[in-house]
């Protein structure tokens, strides 16, 4: 009889599409065998527990720079720690290239960074800052050869791209498969309506969502879609946090546009109510797009529902609760002077179990697909993570289905010092997480070495392919004949 390296047994294994009683075998990292009365030189006992895939958190922030230079409160290790302490084996931070600089240099950077560090395996979308025509044309391509698959643009901020130099991205993108995710929101709606609220002294916490308003939001992402559209590029629309941005969605996927969308955990548990809080601590909850109405959230769970979302992240952008992050102007800023983001890493699964399976009615399934096999396919990343079947890697996070947990920062363990879900309680919480087989973390004690994560090379795969469904000026059988691509 094979005596496995680790064997999982007696749990409850659950896919995006199935669930089932069995040993998890685990040989060289990856899954060898399902089954029962399997051996292993280790055995954990799972009965009584779920054994689900390792979670895939497909967009995090982290040793990344805000808009205006603040520096996140997380490094590699502290970040992706608090991923796996939560449940998530495989992350997304990004490599952000600053205006006028080298994007193969930021990318070194970021690489030499999570190297180092990251404790949970990653790979990192390019934020595409200056895509001037020498860095889509000589950077880009040695990166897509050494295995980056997803860039991400902003339509805000003072790194944003105007209409035109999206479509060349949105180009490039398609020339390379290239999945291009989006920071879609209005600018100048943002500027001008900033200006006009602190002018009129209106600079507290609530106002930062006065500021970015929601058919902002919308035409963001219906712009985003139709420049998209022109080259046949598929776009995956990041946070998305409002009806109104969801109605566009729909819109463009019934006219057969192909199209992912995203949700962050807090745009489905917490409201604007936050900002204005009375104890003055409204900053903390300051992230872009904001946080919105009840109304919005149950907007959002229903397009989870229906499929019009296809993943949930968690956006971790901490910033610490002092002067070093949220505070940096003060001990009562305005809005303004504040970096946008949240922590979010180690709790998106324990929240999202809890929301889905034991609130909402969503199944254990669902959860799966929500948050680990669908942004594994998406970013191309299913080939090994996202899924519990033989030969994917053995990332495996043991979730004890009754264990009540009262939420609070020192569970999570990030740099930011705050978590804006303290006092949460939730139901069910992974008790061992394993990453390609080896125990990261056993009851919330992280056991990995930092820089034992592996960066994960990919390809843009099937999500990123065109549709090959051209528009008419793009199609040379209906433009006359121009090749435009
Ligand atoms: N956009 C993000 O994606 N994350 C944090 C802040 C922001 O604006
Ligand atoms: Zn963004
Ligand atoms: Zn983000």
């Amino acid at each position: 009889m094979t005596t496995f390296d680790v064997v999982v047994r007696g749990g409850t294994v659950a896919t995006a599409a199935d669930r089932f009683t069995a040993d998890v075998a685990v040989a060289d990292g990856r899954i060898a065998a399902l089954g029962h009365d399997l051996a292993g030189a280790e055995v954990i006992d799972a009965t009584g527990k779920l054994v689900l895939p390792g979670g895939v958190d497909g967009h995090c922030h982290i040793e990344q720079r805000s808009a205006a230079g603040v520096m996140n409160a997380d490094g590699f290790e502290s970040a992706t720690a608090s991923a796996a302490r939560g449940g998530t084996t495989t992350v997304i931070p990004f490599a952000a290239q600053p205006p006028g600089a080298s994007l193969a240099e930021a990318a070194a950077d970021y690489h030499a960074r999570a190297a180092r560090g990251a404790i949970v395996d990653y790979a990192l979308h390019l934020i595409l800052a200056d895509p001037r025509p020498e860095v889509l044309t000589n950077e880009l391509p040695p990166l897509v050869e050494a295995g980056h698959a997803s860039l991400k643009i902003f339509l805000t901020y003072d790194i944003r791209l105007d209409d035109e130099r999206a479509l060349a991205v949105f180009a490039a993108a398609r020339r390379h498969n290239l999945m291009v995710c989006v920071h879609a929101e209005n600018h100048a709606m943002i500027a001008w309506l900033r200006e006009r609220l602190v002018a009129r002294g209106h600079g507290d916490a609530r106002y930062h969502a006065t500021s970015h308003p929601r058919h902002g939001e919308a035409e963001a992402v219906h712009r985003a879609i139709a420049l998209a559209r022109l080259v046949d590029q598929p776009l995956m629309i990041f946070h998305v946090s409002c009806t109104e941005a969801l109605a566009e969605i729909r819109r463009a996927r019934a006219a057969g546009v192909k199209l992912f969308a995203e949700t962050c955990t807090h745009y489905l548990t917490l409201t604007r109510d936050a900002l204005a809080r009375d104890d003055g601590r409204g900053a903390e909850w300051i992230c872009s797009p904001p946080l919105r109405e009840a109304h919005d959230v149950e907007a959002l769970w229903r397009a989870l529902e229906d499929g019009t979302l296809a993943t949930v992240s968690s956006d971790h952008a901490p910033y610490a609760a002092d002067a070093t992050g949220k505070y940096g102007a003060g001990p009562a800023p305005a809005f303004t002077d504040v970096p946008n983001g949240l922590p979010g890493l180690a709790f998106r699964l324990p929240l999202l179990f809890d929301a889905m399976v034991r609130r909402r009615g969503l199944r254990l399934e669902d959860f799966v697909r929500l948050t680990a096999s669908e942004p594994a396919r998406v970013y191309n990343l299913h080939d090994r993570k996202g899924s519990i079947a033989i030969g994917k890697d053995a990332d495996l996070a043991i979730w004890d289905p009754t264990r009540r947990v009262t939420l609070a920062h020192a569970l999570a363990g990030d740099g930011a010092g705050y978590t804006p879900f303290e006092g949460l309680e939730v139901q069910g919480w992974p008790v061992q997480v394993l990453r390609r087989g080896e125990t990261v973390v056993q009851d919330g004690e992280v056991t990995a070495a930092p820089g034992s994560g592996r960066f994960l090379p990919r390809r843009g795969g099937e999500a990123a392919e065109p549709s090959g469904r051209p528009v008419a000026e793009m199609d040379a059988g209906r433009n006359f004949g121009a090749k435009l691509l």
